[in-house]
């Protein structure tokens, strides 16, 4: 029985990283007068980390080992961060990230057939609310009986908890529940809490691996512009309707919950 959707957010519901995040990170350096500048390659290369602030403490560890650490950097990191959720929020209200390909579709699909939404991320809550805002309009928040993003949980991604979190708050097992990933550290983390899930992959993501992928395709597709299947038993031209998520849940469904 299938009756909940989990999506992730940054890739997933919009390709919000390379012209979203990225140049968000690089105006909140120029802010603080920072000469770091992380153009589309390093970004990739820096993906490997979530989460913005951890991200930033990695790409200082690694690519900025032999300058001085900046007084307080702890107080930094967080200041900077805040700085680019800013310049993000701004961006996405300017209306410059759409939505995927059948992304509103299966969300309008599934919220007519009464099944019920949901959102695990490693971005902050108050980027989802304005990614949303911004393209399905402020009613659709609340189309998501649960938004688990960011901090709310101890260990982001590729740890499950915040799988393990939305699943609580939802109060249903995981076998009740797809999820629709775009990242190997995604997967990992649903596929940790036991959810069988949907990759639909993009620029940044397209190379990783997705063993335990229930079904890789380019996107969700639509009836005029079907997805490429890239992996797995689905149609290989088609577009993701609520059939086909419940074909996915039972072709490839866990047996048990996760341990
Ligand atoms: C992707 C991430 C996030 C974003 C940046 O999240 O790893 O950290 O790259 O957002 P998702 P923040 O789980 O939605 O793919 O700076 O707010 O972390
Ligand atoms: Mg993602």
């Amino acid at each position: 029985m299938l009756s909940t959707l989990i999506f992730d957010v940054d890739g997933t519901l919009a390709d919000t990283e390379r012209d979203g995040h990225r140049p968000s990170f690089n105006l909140a350096f120029r802010e603080f007068g920072l000469d770091w500048e992380w153009d589309v390659a390093l970004y990739g290369e820096l993906l490997a980390v979530t989460g913005g602030k951890e991200r930033i403490r990695h790409f200082v560890a690694q690519y900025r080992s032999q300058d001085p650490l900046p007084r307080d950097f702890d107080a930094l990191v967080v200041k900077l961060h805040q700085a680019k959720t800013r310049h993000y929020r701004a961006l996405l209200e300017r209306g410059e990230i759409p939505l995927r390909p059948g992304v509103r579709r299966l969300l309008e699909e599934a919220r007519a057939a009464g099944l019920r939404l949901a959102i695990a991320t490693t971005t902050t809550p108050e980027n989802v609310t304005s990614l949303l805002a911004a393209t399905l309009g402020e009613e659709s928040i609340a189309w998501f009986d649960v938004i688990a993003a960011g901090d709310i949980v101890p260990a982001k991604k590729p740890a499950p908890d915040i799988y393990h979190y939305a699943l609580q708050a939802l109060g249903v097992p995981a076998r009740e529940c797809l999820a629709f990933e775009d990242s190997e550290n995604g997967l990992q983390s649903s596929l940790g809490a036991g959810i069988t899930t949907l990759v639909t992959v993009n620029e940044y993501t397209r190379g990783q691996d997705f063993q335990g992928a229930a079904a890789l395709l380019t996107d969700l597709g639509e009836p005029s512009l079907p997805y490429t299947r890239l992996q797995g038993a689905l149609p290989s031209l088609a577009y993701v309707d609520l059939s086909l998520c419940l074909q996915v849940l039972q072709n490839h469904g866990f047996p048990r919950e996760a341990c």
